[in-house]
């Protein structure tokens, strides 16, 4: 224990990085779970209980599956002499709160990936103030953000709420909040800087001027249909891909993000010889290649795919797929949002996905594709064998390991999509950088992605492609997809495709949005919180106002006044 805070102060002051941290709390684990009958006996005994500085409950929350930077600030705590109870992924509010009191935690932390976990995220806090907990809420997790918090999440728990940006925060802020010397200080700073945030917030949103959706829809993306004609695809409908080749998808991994996973920053293959980081991330790299070795010889994970292409043209934002070439029969819509940002005097456009396929009134035969790729069900598994043997290390490798397949699974078969499947660029011959840095015709963004940032679209996706029969993938209530390392998206051809952001939408588009989806306007904004630009319950008193005043056959105003 007394090495582990050694550890825990070099990584604190930035001289020892989290690969090597992660491995000596392997070894503190280990011999921890050799010592711990040992230690019983003494506690039996009477003895003095061994000393930690406190404890936390840490869980993904419910819909989502994703826990490697959870793990890694558990693995980072307890190095630090924090007791840990991780509940693990897709864990609900009430099953946080039941165990968070009978294990009697200083505090609870809370992990997401995707957008629909901040909600989980709101009610949590929601729920703690109903119950009266006084403990503080830790938010964490890569689409948790301290604006967030500080707006949306902080206003509904009286206890301290805050956002912690990478495990290696996560030490001071739990000693901060356990100390009695500077626990009030440093809670004040917190609630005024939120404060802060929140003002500043608030005066933001009305600078952000969003047009009409007509007006975006008026300067949308024009594409010249008829100097550009897809090929129809070598199928339609869709192909499954059973227990994809590891070694081949082993060649497209793009190595950068995996090091930033692990907190070492810089470009791959650059960041081997870096001056401060190179030699942990040489290390790191060659865990990985042996682990790599593992996993294709052995045949550790099945990757499988499942990909689709249909006759599709453009109607208003949405993609309408056809069952087929007489294109009579509708099959889906795929539902797309659009930029709504003011730009000077609309010098560029203002995007939607649907603006680069060919509309329906153009006559030109235009075709759509989708698919869903993962790296294999059975990472759970071997996960958690590591988990048994208290191997943190090895179990974050795997994963990491399973997350960069999953990947570049997506990248091998975009690949083959345009060079044979769909083979509108049967020529393409890139090196693996230029397929990182995206220098191929056409796009396959991600429902979730900036440009399609609604997740619920993975239903239809799944949907069409039958997905979840073809490859074991399923969709969680939030949609986030089981397991893990999963990917989904659609396939654009047209070469001037892009990768853009929607940004902030106004309620005229979630209106539309949810009229062409066929759900109402208070579920949209929920899915699209983040995209909103407005305050959702500015209008909920409207509406409420409108409905009183067709009710009493009175002046809307008068109504409106009454229910002010
Ligand atoms: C790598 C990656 C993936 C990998 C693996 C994901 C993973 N390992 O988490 C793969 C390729 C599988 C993937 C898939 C998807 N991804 Co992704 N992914 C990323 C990426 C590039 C990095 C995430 C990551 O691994 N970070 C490293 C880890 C260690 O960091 P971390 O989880 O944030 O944790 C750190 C801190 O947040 C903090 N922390 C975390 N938890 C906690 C808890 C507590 C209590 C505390 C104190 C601190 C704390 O400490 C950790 C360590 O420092 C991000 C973009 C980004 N730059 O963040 C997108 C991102 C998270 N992905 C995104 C999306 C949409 C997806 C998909 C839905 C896309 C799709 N349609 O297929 C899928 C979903 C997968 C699923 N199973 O459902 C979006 C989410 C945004 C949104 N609107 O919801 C992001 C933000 C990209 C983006 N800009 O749009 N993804």
């Amino acid at each position: 224990m007394d090495g582990m805070n050694i550890v825990g102060d070099l990584f604190g002051s930035g001289k020892m990085f989290l690969p090597q941290v992660v491995k000596s709390a392997r070894v503190m684990k280990q011999a921890v779970a050799y010592l711990t009958p040992y230690m019983e006996t003494e506690r039996a005994a009477g003895d003095r209980a061994s000393a930690v500085n406190g404890k936390i409950l840490l869980a993904t929350v419910k819909g989502d599956v994703h826990d490697i930077g959870k793990n890694i600030v558990g693995v980072v705590l307890q190095c630090n002499s924090y007791d840990v109870v991780d509940l693990g992924v897709m864990v609900s509010a009430d099953r946080i709160l039941a165990t968070a009191r009978e294990e009697n935690v200083d505090m609870i932390g809370v992990s997401g990936l995707i957008t629909p976990s901040l909600d989980e995220m709101v009610g949590l806090a929601h729920e703690m103030r109903r119950q009266q907990f006084n403990i503080p809420l830790l938010i964490g997790g890569a689409t948790t953000s301290r604006l967030h918090t500080a707006v949306k999440i902080a206003p509904n728990y009286d206890a301290p709420v805050i956002h912690v940006n990478d495990a290696s925060k996560a030490v001071g802020v739990m000693s901060n909040l356990l100390s009695e010397k500077v626990r009030d200080e440093f809670v004040a700073s917190i609630k005024s800087e939120y404060e802060n945030a929140r003002e500043t917030h608030a005066g933001s949103g009305r600078q952000s001027k969003r047009q009409t959706l007509a007006g975006a829809r008026a300067n949308k993306a024009t594409m010249d249909w008829s100097d550009y004609r897809a090929p129809v695809p070598s199928f339609l409908g869709t192909r499954v891909f059973e227990d994809y080749d590891l070694e081949e998808l082993r060649n497209f991994i793009d190595w950068t993000p995996f090091f930033r996973t692990w907190e070492l920053a810089g470009k791959f293959p650059n960041i081997l010889q870096d001056d401060i980081v190179g030699e942990a991330a040489r290390d790191l790299y060659g865990d990985a290649q042996e682990m790599l070795d593992w996993i294709v010889t052995d045949k550790w994970l099945t990757p499988r795919a499942v990909v689709g292409f249909w006759p599709a043209n453009a109607v208003g934002d949405d993609i309408m797929l056809y069952r087929d070439e007489y294109r009579h029969m509708p099959l889906s819509s795929i539902h797309m949002l659009r930029q709504q940002m003011v730009r000077g005097n609309n010098a560029r456009p203002n995007f939607g996905l649907s603006d680069f396929v060919a509309p329906a009134d153009s006559g030109a035969r235009d075709y759509f594709g989708g698919f869903v790729v993962t790296a294999g069900a059975e990472i759970d598994a071997i996960a958690a064998r590591y988990e048994k043997d208290n191997d943190d290390y090895n179990e974050i490798l795997v994963k990491a390991l399973a997350d960069r397949l999953a990947e570049a699974f997506a990248e091998r078969m975009h690949q083959r999509v345009r060079t044979e499947l769909w083979g509108y660029a049967p020529e393409e011959d890139l090196s693996n950088e230029a397929l990182i840095a995206g220098e191929y015709q056409g796009i396959r963004p991600a429902p979730g992605y900036p440009a399609c940032p609604d997740h619920t679209e993975k239903m239809t996706l799944f949907d069409i492609l039958d997905a979840e029969a073809a490859t074991g993938v399923s969709l969680t209530e939030s949609c986030a997809m089981w397991p893990p390392p999963s990917v989904a998206g659609f396939y654009f051809s047209h070469p001037e495709a892009r990768y853009f952001g929607v940004g902030r939408i106004e309620r005229d588009q979630v209106e539309d949005y949810a009229r062409r989806k066929g759900i109402d306007v208070e579920t949209v904004e929920r899915w699209l919180a983040p995209n909103l630009n407005y305050n959702p319950d500015d209008y909920t008193d409207r509406d409420a106002a409108a409905k009183l005043a067709t009710h009493s056959h009175k002046p809307a105003l008068l109504d409106t006044s009454v229910i002010v």
